[in-house]
């Protein structure tokens, strides 16, 4: 039986990662931050159905804090990390550069360098990203396209990234860079675009929101299911030797074309519901992502199973379901609806 160790684990891809790990028969650790509100939600299911039986391990630490990230590495002895935590948030890394950057970079010092001094047979997973191309020209990028990283995350990724590399290279480790783009479920944070917009849509359906405010709504990006590429980060660390992979469905969409599809679902028009504000525009943009993963379509079998309908589908039902309930809860008195003014 292999173990995991999954920093991020009550994130999006942390819900899935687990998942499919926990249903291979791996024994899973995973990092939860302490906050002053119980944020596992994501997992409540998988804590229920496999944290008695040991399978499932959760330890307070954060990804500053290097001692307890060495400590874990020598405690739970995993045979595969996955470093998925990050501050992921692209505007709000304008905002918050500074911890933005040491999350993303310090957590990933500290394992790669515990891993050196423990155990270098351990295998070791990156969580990179799409954003580090900066996605000036609409060319179809791939593992050897340039980087031209365009915000403080996608700076920080770019480090942590070719600290990826170099540890693979100098010390011989199993280091890969699983380079993703954009990927989406009903378990999506609900302030990145397409949830948000599901969001509303599901709220909107129900008679409780009105109106959608969105920030730049011509950028493209090559949108796939968060539950395919998880599944691809595991190929990676099955297959031969480390390397760096581009997960992508090979097709782009702008949020305009999401927003028209995902309305006239319900044959609503977005033009009717949506306000704009410049809140929600960037300093700096990534207008266009298309990525090509003929590489990992080729060498590790993978492809996406989910296309962008689907996608919209299941977040959808997942999304309409969610505001019946809060619809009562509403009635009830038992909740205020206070997303009008949310992010
Ligand atoms: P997410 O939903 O935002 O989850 C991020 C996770 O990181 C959460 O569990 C969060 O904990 C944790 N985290 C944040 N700061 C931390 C810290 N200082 N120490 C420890 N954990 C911390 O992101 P995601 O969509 O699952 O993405 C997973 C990873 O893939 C991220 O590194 C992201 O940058 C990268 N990525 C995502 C995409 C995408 O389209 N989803 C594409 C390319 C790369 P809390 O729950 O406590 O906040
Ligand atoms: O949904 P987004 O916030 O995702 P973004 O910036 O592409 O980043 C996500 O994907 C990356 C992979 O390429 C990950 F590395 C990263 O962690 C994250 O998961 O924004 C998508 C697009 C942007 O162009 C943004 O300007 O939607 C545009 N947008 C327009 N209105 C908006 C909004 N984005 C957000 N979040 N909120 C808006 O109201």
């Amino acid at each position: 039986m292999k173990t995991a160790l999954i920093t991020g684990i009550t994130g999006q891809d942390g819900y899935y990662l687990s998942r499919f790990l926990l249903e291979k028969g791996y024994v899973v650790h995973g990092t939860v931050r302490r906050a002053s509100l119980i944020n596992t939600y994501r997992i409540d299911d998988l804590i229920a159905k496999y944290e008695n039986s040991g399978q499932l391990i959760l330890h307070y630490s954060d990804l500053l804090d290097s001692s307890s990230i060495s400590s874990l590495i020598q405690s739970t002895k995993p045979d595969e990390v996955y470093n998925l935590g990050a501050q992921s948030h692209v505007a709000v890394s304008f905002q918050n550069p500074m911890y933005t950057t040491q999350a993303g970079n310090v957590g990933t010092l500290s394992l790669l360098d515990a891993i050196k001094h423990s155990d270098t047979e351990i295998k070791f997973y990156q969580a990179s990203s799409s954003e580090m191309f900066g996605g000036e020209s609409q060319e179809t990028l791939n593992e050897n396209s340039i980087l031209d990283p365009k915000s403080p995350y996608a700076a920080s990724k770019v480090f942590s990234h070719n600290l990826t590399k170099i540890y693979r290279e100098s010390y011989d480790l199993f280091c890969v860079n699983g380079i993703l783009f954009n990927h989406e479920s009903p378990h999506r944070g609900e302030t990145f675009v397409t949830r948000k917009i599901t969001r509303a849509l599901g709220r909107i359906s129900h008679g409780i929101q009105k109106k959608l405010t969105l920030g730049n709504i011509e950028a493209k990006r090559d949108w796939g299911f968060a539950g395919d590429y998880t599944r691809g980060m595991w190929m990676m660390m099955q297959y031969e030797k480390p390397e760096d992979w581009v997960l992508a469905t090979g097709k782009s969409y702008s949020v305009k074309e999401f927003l028209e599809k995902a309305f006239s679902k319900l044959e609503l028009d977005y033009e009717d519901y949506t306000l704009f504000s410049e809140k929600y525009y960037r300093p700096l943009e990534v207008n266009y992502l298309l990525g090509d993963s003929s590489k990992a379509q080729n060498k590790l079998g993978w492809k996406p199973e989910v296309d962008i309908n689907q996608l919209i589908d299941m977040m959808l039902e997942y999304d309409i379901n969610l505001a019946e309930k809060e619809k009562v809860l509403i009635e009830n008195g038992l909740l205020r609806p206070t997303w009008e003014h949310s992010e």
